[in-house]
């Protein structure tokens, strides 16, 4: 396929966009302890992160064929553009790029909440940010499970978007009492799992072969179950209540329901599908193709409907079940909150027909001076002589071509988009708004913890790389025309 005139915004750039090259050479992580008796916990999420991935392309080959397709799209990509392949080889993420970016997971119970965050925090994952998908008609809250440190991402930067059934959202009161009773019978974790995330906790780490069982025990908390734990009735009404209620409590476990690779090209990827014979949901999440791609594109092959068995003290039927897909995403840069508000007043503009996406600025220097996004900043890898020195204004320094700001990429999620993934996912049915407030409190409180503000993230990045550079100017002032 001729892919010149296909090539993801992404790549249209006068000077080859950088949004999506981190900064350095990451390929080594500079937090690992030499000699250390433990594991490192971006290792153990990297090990992790290939087990499932393997785990789910046995599962569901279909995401399988999802993995050859984007793998030829970011070939033809990196074929037409030497400058794209050589600037990812220089900043170590070529060898990367055909790792997973996320996958989801959706939880019944307070308690199984507060045990997968326990494991995930053996995997250098932290909740970031909460997502309240009930009025998007969705009945559960999320946060993302994800490393936080800029290092930690660089090495593998897996995350697991988790939701928790909000059991308060269904009606009808039989229902709800079923589906809680159904819930509390089961652990969704095995004993070996239990005990090493406790050892982790108590001992502070885990050793290499530790780390191995760790993984393996784990992994079986994400495995699929061909067999539910409702009969076909009960499966039934849940399904009637909402298919996601039907997805949580029907089944041992909390399935991993997709993952997701990571796209050079979306809109190249999306239009592949059927030829790889998969069915694209209608249309990609997130803002539209741009030069400077912002936050968070993705779009998914629908889920497939599989056969389960619904088994009661004194029937077996078989049925079907549609729960599990593949997902492709594309990020840009993390927007500020005035950025975010303008992103988000935009897409409802667009919900009610009127396309002005158009008002978003869409080069790097308007992005940065209207502080829509956040940047990293650093000194210039060839700083032109000059005479400026740690007091001269920012903006004079890139001016002068003596530090440079790169967009710092968007790590996290999108509500309207997660809603969208979701519902594209449960059949196609729009699914009313649940009148419920969110209740970030309550999710907390189940998690044993408070979730990270994204935001304030972005921002300590930001402050430190700007520090940095003053720090670099104020040590060694920019190379002098004397000099
Ligand atoms: C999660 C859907 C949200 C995303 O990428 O926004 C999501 C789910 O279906 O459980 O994964
Ligand atoms: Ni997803």
């Amino acid at each position: 396929m001729p892919i010149a005139h296909g090539v993801s915004n992404y790549f249209r750039f006068s000077s080859p966009c950088p949004a999506h090259i981190q900064l350095g050479d990451m390929s080594e992580n500079p937090r690992r302890t030499i000699g250390s008796a433990f594991t490192d916990p971006d290792d153990i999420r990297a090990r992790f992160s290939r087990a499932l991935s393997r785990m789910y392309r046995a599962e569901v080959p279909q995401y399988g064929a999802l993995i050859a397709l984007v793998s030829e799209i970011n070939a033809a990509v990196l074929a037409d553009r030497d400058d794209l392949r050589r600037a990812m080889h220089d900043a170590g993420e070529l060898a990367r790029l055909a790792e997973e970016r996320h996958g989801a997971i959706r939880l019944g119970t307070a308690a199984e909440l507060a045990m997968i965050g326990r494991a995930f925090a053996v995997m250098g994952m932290t909740p970031v940010g909460y997502y309240d998908l009930a009025p998007a008609g969705v009945p559960v809250h999320s946060t993302a499970f994800r490393p936080v440190e800029t290092a930690s991402l660089q090495h593998n930067s897996f995350r697991v978007f988790t939701s928790l059934l909000r059991l308060e959202l269904i009606e009808d009161p039989a229902l709800r009492q079923e589906a809680a009773e159904t819930l509390a019978r089961r652990d969704i974790f095995i004993p070996e799992a239990k005990r090493l995330i406790q050892l982790a906790e108590t001992r502070g780490g885990l050793t290499d072969e530790e780390a191995d069982a760790f993984v393996a025990a784990v992994l079986e908390t994400f495995r699929w179950h061909s067999e539910a734990t409702v009969s076909a009735s009960t499966y039934r009404h849940l399904v009637q209540a909402h298919r996601l209620v039907a997805d949580v409590v029907s089944f041992r476990g909390p399935h991993i329901n997709h993952l997701t690779p990571r796209t050079l090209d979306i809109d190249l990827a999306q239009a592949a599908m059927p030829r790889f014979g998969m069915s694209p949901k209608e249309t990609i999440e997130g803002p539209p193709a741009r030069r400077c791609p912002i936050l968070l594109r993705q779009t998914s092959f629908k889920a497939l409907q599989e056969p389960v068995a619904f088994v009661s003290d004194d029937d077996r039927t078989e049925g079907v079940h549609t729960a599990r897909f593949g997902e492709i995403e594309e990020r840009g840069a993390a927007l500020t909150p005035a950025g975010r508000s303008l992103y988000d007043a935009l897409l409802a503009a667009d919900r009610d027909g009127n396309d002005r996406f158009g008002e978003f600025p869409d080069d790097w220097t308007t992005l940065r001076r209207e502080a829509l996004a956040w940047f990293r900043y650093r000194i210039a890898p060839n700083p032109a002589p000059s005479i400026l020195d740690a007091t001269t204004d920012l903006e004079t320094l890139i001016a002068e071509g003596q530090v440079e700001a790169l967009p710092i990429i968007y790590e996290d999620f999108l509500p309207v988009s997660a809603a969208g993934i979701f519902r594209s996912n449960l059949g196609s049915e729009a699914g009313d708004a649940f009148a419920a407030r969110s209740d970030r409190d309550a999710f907390e409180e189940a998690l044993g913890r408070p979730v990270l503000d994204e935001m304030a993230l972005y921002e300590a990045e930001q402050t430190r790389s700007i520090e940095a550079v003053r720090l670099a100017l104020t040590k060694a002032p920019g190379v002098r025309e004397d000099a």
